[in-house]
């Protein structure tokens, strides 16, 4: 009898043992997730390229606190443009998305794929606060289970050729073997363009420029220096025929992991560490121009009107606009 008592009251002190142990792990498991939440993202861009540099330098830090940022960047985790269904999957936490690749899953998106729509950064940066976006945010946690955190600015995408003919109207442009990343939103552009365009992803262009398995492509200059695509190329045209902007987006399912205060704190983070990127991003738009003429590059600006008649009247034709949400170009034509 007394060895059962014993026996029962070794066995209760070890479950209650366990239980405080588990219990202790548990709560040593929940600060310790909660300290060590793990963001892992990745993007076809540069660890030098300003966005890479600014979600480094300053989201990282600033949300040091909850959650570690891992960013993976050369498109090392996931190709370019598959980042979305990666996150869909739960297999990643974060990307550096395009409209173009969100258009690619949901249509509407394919707005902010339009040529000469967007006409600088600050109005960029006002439509995506703006609740004619509102829609297409919520279509994107619905459906693709994504949140789009801050809108990132990437420039405004330029002519960038190895070919030395003069390009002044979309006509000179005939012929010519433009790389466009591999989305139909993309290619489209390169054809409003009045382009050949072929699909090449981003990671593999300067070696398609090196062996002139394309005659050119096309991204703002900042991405030009610090990918060097000049060492390999002839002349800039500066068309400016899109404002370019990408989007951190973040996984739904792991956004409503956050309490109220830490997602106050991911969206502060992510709209500071924009910020940096775009004035930094507008500084060197600035500045490159002669560092590409030093590199004996011709830069120079065509006919841009008529760059932009063409381009503009392509879209509000093309099967693209049938889906794009009732009255939103008016919409962003009148945020100032
Ligand atoms: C590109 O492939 O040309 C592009 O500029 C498209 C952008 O949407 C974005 O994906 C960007 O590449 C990458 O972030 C690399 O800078």
């Amino acid at each position: 009898m007394s060895f059962a008592i014993h026996r029962r009251a070794i066995h209760r002190r070890a479950v209650l043992a366990a239980a405080a142990g588990a219990a202790g792990l548990l709560a040593l498991g929940a600060s310790a997730l909660a300290q060590t939440v793990t963001l892992r993202l990745s993007a076809p861009a540069t660890p030098t390229d300003q966005r890479a540099v600014a979600l480094t330098e300053v989201f990282g830090p600033a949300i040091k606190g909850f959650a570690t940022f891992e960013p993976h960047w050369n498109a090392t985790l996931f190709k370019q443009g598959t980042e979305l269904e990666a996150i869909a999957r739960g297999n990643l936490d974060m990307s550096i998305t395009s409209a173009q690749e969100l258009a690619t899953l949901i249509p509407a998106w394919s707005i902010f794929t339009a040529g000469y729509l967007l006409r600088d950064a600050d109005h960029q940066k006002k439509v995506f606060q703006s609740d004619a976006m509102d829609g297409l945010k919520k279509m994107a946690e619905d459906k693709l289970g994504v949140k789009l955190l801050t809108v990132m600015y990437l420039g405004r995408r330029q002519l960038n050729l190895r070919t030395e003919k003069e390009v002044k109207t979309p006509a000179d442009l005939a012929g010519v073997k433009l790389r466009m990343p591999a989305t139909e939103a993309w290619l489209f552009l390169g054809s409003a363009l009045g382009a050949n365009p072929l699909p090449v992803a981003f990671t593999e262009l300067y070696t398609a420029l090196q062996t002139g398995a394309i005659d050119g492509q096309e991204n703002p200059l900042p991405t030009d220096k610090d990918s060097k695509f000049y060492e390999v190329t002839k002349q800039i045209v500066l068309t400016s025929h899109l404002v370019d902007q990408n989007y951190l987006a973040i996984s739904k399912k792991v956004w409503d992991k956050f309490t109220p205060d830490q997602q106050k704190a991911l969206l502060k983070a992510a709209d500071d560490a924009a910020e940096v990127g775009r004035q930094r991003q507008l500084k060197l738009e600035t500045d490159l121009e002669q560092f590409f003429k030093d590199q004996g590059l011709k830069v120079y600006t065509p006919d841009v009107d008529a760059f932009r008649k063409k381009v503009q009247a392509d879209y509000l034709t093309s099967k693209f606009a049938k889906d794009w949400p009732a009255g939103i170009v008016d919409k962003i034509n009148a945020i100032k």
